[in-house]
């Protein structure tokens, strides 16, 4: 087995740094992990690290991080802002709180060679959003069907082993300084399916829980648990988990108590009721009000959040029954509870309005909710986006959504106030199975602090720190990334249709897979046309939940984007999209194209060999040999369908089968 690969923090990446005289001052355990950091790198590379205030006889630092207890710079920093200031060949970081001298400290990591040379500069760094958080979708005892991490794509789990809680925590200390290094500042760290053993985390499992958060609390990153809505009646034994029972709400509240006592900076819960099987608060007749706010009140005292999910919906469905529609779920079940939540609970939204495939417009319901603390909900596991064995870069999509303009005054991001993401990391020696998949969990991170960075920008901080500044290493990586998403988007399902994947698993094709399923995702193609009639006017009405401008856009046959078209119109075959081509000539288009480029990236890897290490070269190698094969299978089954279907040829005559 390959030793542990050190990811974006190789020793390399800390050398120029390290090299450097640099002072730090204040105390307190943020500012001790930095001073760890600090005493390795210069040891290292033969700088050296200056603690507390200047003396006499002290040299001069090129970098000086220092704490400051100053009012003016507590209101301009914040919590967890910090500045720099670059002045003759000196750079200072000054922050109000370990938080703050945290994340400046990776800041001029990132800023690589000479940190302190350059042009004079004075900027201030804060998040765009204060909660920034990982949930993991890992079990404890591996399940039957979905193993130890549901949706995992990178070995087993950082947490669990053999049914309980892993002795050896220690990588998971790895982990927390590479999630702290890009911002990230909450871990959810079990499935948001709370099975048995799972639930007990909460009773039984609390000292395993609080060993866990010990690995955390050195980088300020606050642990929460997945918890199950009937815990009082499977846990307690109570007759009831209603929650205006108050037995029920003393129940929780004296759990949450007993959690707190364990584990002071415990962050919260999290939450998913009434979806996929899990139990919730419309099993006693009551909303999902009533539902997060009694978690909510027992968490409330001691400065818990509830990260309650909105991904409710009904996988029962009848495909005969074209009245219903899963993409109005979460916005029906919602909109309407706007007000009602309390401050403390955050109303966890996928990023669309159905299940993270590789294009869907973003959920309505981030504009519905203006009394609601909101966060959106990314998906770094790739589960719809190549489970890892397909390189997909992520950041140009979140990007995307971040940024979508979805009112006239804001972007999703405006309406939010957290970002969490699926951690799509395990025990594997590389983290993330796919190496490049790394890259993702860099950039959730650094897009969750600041959704205006250019995700290529982001991407390249990546590389270097990962691969060093190799320019030829850097363009092939770009050359295999930037447009990774984008290509993956182009031989999987056409157009914003999505779902076109084996059910259950979701990787590789299956044009019906879902098609006549319970689950409620159809593309209707038949003999003339495809997509779904999402319409107010024809159809299912789901346009109607968007705010203008877009209400009308995606209304309007003539003005939907091509990306989501067939998410909201049915149309037929030969309908021609904005880009001058027809629904059919771009489904075979875009697959053949698809895979040349796919065919591409493994050359360029290739060119590789001997430029990085060789064991992530060899990983890489093999994922692109079965991203090759997995591409070849998706064109050759969609075009092969939709030929068949139509009866239509291609016009550039390859072939179809
Ligand atoms: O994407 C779907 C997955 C389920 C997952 C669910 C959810 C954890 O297929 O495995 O369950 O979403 O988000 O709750």
């Amino acid at each position: 087995m390959s030793p542990i690969h050190p990811a974006w923090l190789p020793q390399t990446a800390l050398a120029p740094l390290g090299r450097l005289v640099v002072r730090l001052t204040g105390d307190g355990a943020l500012v001790e992990t930095i001073a760890t950091e600090l005493r390795r790198a210069t040891a290292a590379h033969g700088g050296r690290l200056v603690r507390g205030t200047p003396r006499g006889a002290d040299p001069e630092p090129d970098v000086t991080f220092t704490s400051s207890t100053a009012a003016g710079d507590r209101a301009d920093l914040g919590a967890e802002g910090f500045r720099v200031v670059r002045h003759r060949e000196r750079l200072t970081v000054t922050a109000a709180t370990g938080d703050g001298l945290l994340q400046g400290f990776f800041h001029v990591v990132r800023l690589g060679h000479d940190p302190h040379r350059g042009e004079d500069v004075a900027v201030v760094h804060r998040p765009a959003h204060p909660l920034r958080m990982l949930d993991h979708w890992d079990n404890v005892e591996s399940h039957p069907v979905m193993g130890q991490v549901e949706r995992g794509y990178a070995g087993g789990s950082l947490f669990y082993a053999d049914g309980s809680v892993r002795e050896d925590l220690s990588r998971v200390g790895e982990y927390a300084r590479l999630l702290a290094s890009v911002g990230v500042n909450r871990v959810a760290i079990n499935n948001v399916n709370v099975h048995r053993t799972e639930s007990r985390l909460l009773t039984d499992g609390l000292p395993d829980v609080a060993r866990i958060a010990a690995q955390f609390r050195p980088w300020r990153i606050r642990v929460h648990l997945s918890v199950n809505f009937n815990s009082p009646v499977a846990l307690g034994g109570l007759a009831t988990s209603d929650p205006l029972a108050p037995a029920v709400q003393q129940w929780w509240r004296d759990a949450a108590a007993r959690v707190y006592q364990e584990i002071p900076d415990f962050g919260g819960f999290v939450v998913k009721a009434d979806s996929e099987g899990q139990p919730g608060p419309f099993g006693y007749g009551r909303d999902h009000a009533d539902g997060a706010n009694l978690l909510a009140r027992a968490v409330a005292p001691h400065g818990g959040v509830v990260f309650w999910r909105a991904f409710v919906y009904n996988h029962t469905q009848d495909w005969r029954d074209r009245s219903t529609d899963r993409a109005r779920a979460a916005y029906d079940h919602f909109a309407g509870l706007d007000g009602r939540f309390d401050d403390n609970v955050v109303v966890q939204v996928k990023n669309g309005p159905i299940d993270f495939q590789p294009r869907e417009p973003v959920s309505p319901l981030f504009a519905a909710m203006p009394r609601t603390s909101l966060a959106v909900e990314l998906q770094v596991t790739q589960e719809y986006t190549g489970q890892q064995r397909h390189a997909v870069y992520l950041g140009p999509q979140w990007g995307e959504v971040l940024q979508f303009p979805l009112t006239p005054r804001a972007s999703v991001s405006g309406l939010v106030s957290g970002v969490v993401g699926v951690s799509n990391v395990g025990d594997d020696p590389f983290w993330t199975g796919h190496p490049l998949a790394q890259a993702n969990l860099y950039a959730f991170g650094r897009l969750a602090w600041e959704p205006a960075l250019d995700p290529t920008a982001v991407l390249q901080e990546w590389i270097v720190l990962t691969f060093g500044d190799d320019p030829q290493v850097g363009a092939v990586v770009h050359g295999i990334l930037d447009e990774s998403w984008l290509v993956y988007e182009s031989y999987t399902a056409p157009l914003g249709v999505g779902f076109m994947v084996r059910p259950g698993g979701h990787y590789g094709p299956d044009v019906d897979g879902y098609e006549y399923t319970p689950w409620g995702t159809y593309h209707f193609a038949d003999r003339d046309g495809i997509g779904v009639d999402r319409t107010m006017a024809t159809g299912t009405g789901y346009t109607g939940q968007y705010p203008e401008p877009w209400r009308s856009t995606y209304e309007s046959l003539a003005d939907c984007p091509d990306e989501v078209l067939l998410f909201f119109h049915h149309v037929p075959y030969g309908h021609v999209l904005r880009s001058g081509k027809t629904v059919i000539q771009h489904i075979y288009d875009s697959h053949f194209a698809g895979v040349e480029a796919v065919a591409k990236m493994v050359a360029a890897w290739e060119s590789l060999s001997g430029r990085i290490d060789q064991p992530v070269f060899e990983r890489g190698r093999e994922r692109f040999a079965e991203q090759l094969r997995s591409a070849t299978e998706w064109r050759d089954q969609v075009n092969t369908y939709f030929f068949r279907k139509s009866g239509i040829p291609d016009s550039a005559g390859r072939t179809i089968f």
